[in-house]
């Protein structure tokens, strides 16, 4: 069902179509244009381009030159179908039922449906369907009972409880005429699925060539972030009632339908702390726990870094060890690293104590860290013999090792509740 998209069909080689064929052809995949104009499929099958759109016809030259890209007119068999054909608006269509007075434009569909009956005669299961042209609200799901309706054997998505066959989905297009090769790679995409999950595998397909931020993405990432502000919600309420959190979420999950997340010191990385923005930016009024989770997810290091410090103050000149710079376990990636971030607050709100830091994962200290003067990398092991606070920042696996014993008479302070 969720195999590897290697080969896919474009419907329609016009303004939309043979772009994205192209694109998809320098992603990678085999692409096979198809279109009822014998001219058109001629032109491209020579490398050429039936219309005038900058740097189009260099790539259609290429690819079809290195035989990724090909057109003809039958449908062919293939793991994903993208329908770029026209929707022209008509005042031709009174005869459907709807009772609209005679005239009134609407979108002829004419196209589309048939492309969805040759596409529906040559399905075999796991295809992905997407619908780029432009077209009413309701329409991909026509493309679903059409297909349905059609072919009895396969199960399609817009009938509920039943995993389907083929997935289908809509994303249309957004590119403007004279910028369609840049904007095709760049532009962000929306997606509406059937289902979820044809959302996921149809922005499988266009992340083969999409570099803009795919809206799918970008709720996978804002959801994790509610995630991880859930816990951390959780934690900063234990902490006021003075619980253990990594109790209570260890006997709540338990529950079979619960699994809260890890609490820590924040959520860095460039995706999961930048990606909810764009959901709260593009509908600031409805995104509201969105933007919550962002506030919770962002006070962590401050937060992190005055315990830490209240902490310190209970020794006269106390050490301090850091472990872990990086945004999380196993990387040496120290940008927009909570670790980071709290090291700092620490280091500037303690001048005078010297803040030993381990990170085995990067060569030497970032710069706000170096400059800061009190701030020194060593091992972890030298780090914790010589302090009298131990913070754990990153659970990297290696720190797994530290032995109970190292700790013993130091103040631990373990956001990630890996020695609890
Ligand atoms: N974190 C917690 N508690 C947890 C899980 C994570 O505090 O229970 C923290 C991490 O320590 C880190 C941050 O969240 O600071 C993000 O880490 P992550 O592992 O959750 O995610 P990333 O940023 O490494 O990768 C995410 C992934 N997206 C999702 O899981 C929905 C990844 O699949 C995406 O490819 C990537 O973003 C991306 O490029 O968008």
């Amino acid at each position: 069902m969720t195999a590897a998209l290697s080969r896919a069909a474009v419907v329609g080689l016009g303004y939309i179509g043979l772009p994205t064929a192209v694109s998809l052809a320098t992603g990678g995949l085999e692409v096979i244009g198809v279109d009822v104009n014998p001219g058109i499929v001629e032109r491209v099958n020579r490398g050429e381009t039936p219309f005038a759109e900058p740097d189009l016809s260099v790539a259609v030259s290429g690819a079809v030159a290195m035989g990724r890209l090909r057109a003809q007119q039958e449908m062919p068999q293939a793991d994903a179908y993208v329908i770029a054909v026209p929707t022209p608006f008509t005042g031709d269509h009174d005869a459907e039922p709807g009772g609209r007075p005679p005239g009134t434009p609407r979108a002829d569909l004419s196209y589309v449906m048939a492309a969805a009956e040759a596409i529906a005669d040559v399905l075999r299961g796991g295809e992905v369907i997407v619908l780029e042209s432009t077209a009413p609200p309701g329409t991909t799901r026509r493309v679903s009972e059409l297909i349905a309706a059609r072919r009895p054997d396969l199960h399609l998505p817009h009938v509920p409880d039943i995993p389907p066959d083929v997935h289908v989905a809509h994303c249309p297009e957004r590119v403007l005429p004279g910028r369609v090769m840049i904007e095709i790679a760049t532009n962000d995409r929306v997606i509406g699925g059937l289902t979820p999950a044809c959302a996921a595998r149809a922005a499988e397909l266009y992340r083969t060539f999409c570099r803009g931020e795919l809206i799918v993405k970008l709720a996978e990432n804002a959801y994790r972030d509610v995630n991880i502000a859930f816990a951390n919600e959780l934690l900063l309420i234990c902490q006021r009632l003075g619980l253990d959190v990594w109790e209570i979420r260890q006997m709540a999950n338990h529950h079979p339908r619960v699994e809260i997340l890890r609490p820590g010191p924040g959520v860095g990385g460039h995706c999961i702390a930048v990606d909810p923005w764009f959901i709260v930016e593009a509908a600031p009024d409805q995104a509201r726990l969105i933007r919550a989770a962002r506030a919770v997810n962002d006070q962590m290091p401050a937060h992190t870094a005055d315990q830490i410090v209240t902490t310190s103050r209970r020794f006269r000149e106390p050490r301090i060890a850091c472990l872990g710079l990086s945004f999380k376990a196993d990387v040496g990636d120290l940008r927009e690293s909570p670790a980071v971030d709290i090291t700092a607050r620490v280091a500037a709100a303690l001048p005078d104590v010297k803040i030993l830091v381990a990170e085995p994962h990067a060569p030497s200290l970032p710069g706000e860290l170096d400059e800061l003067g009190n701030v020194v990398m060593t091992d972890a092991e030298h780090a914790i013999a010589e302090s009298d606070v131990i913070a754990l920042l990153v659970d990297h696996s290696c720190f797994r090792a530290i032995k109970k014993t190292q700790l013993t008479g130091k103040v631990v302070y373990d956001t990630r509740g890996m020695w609890g």
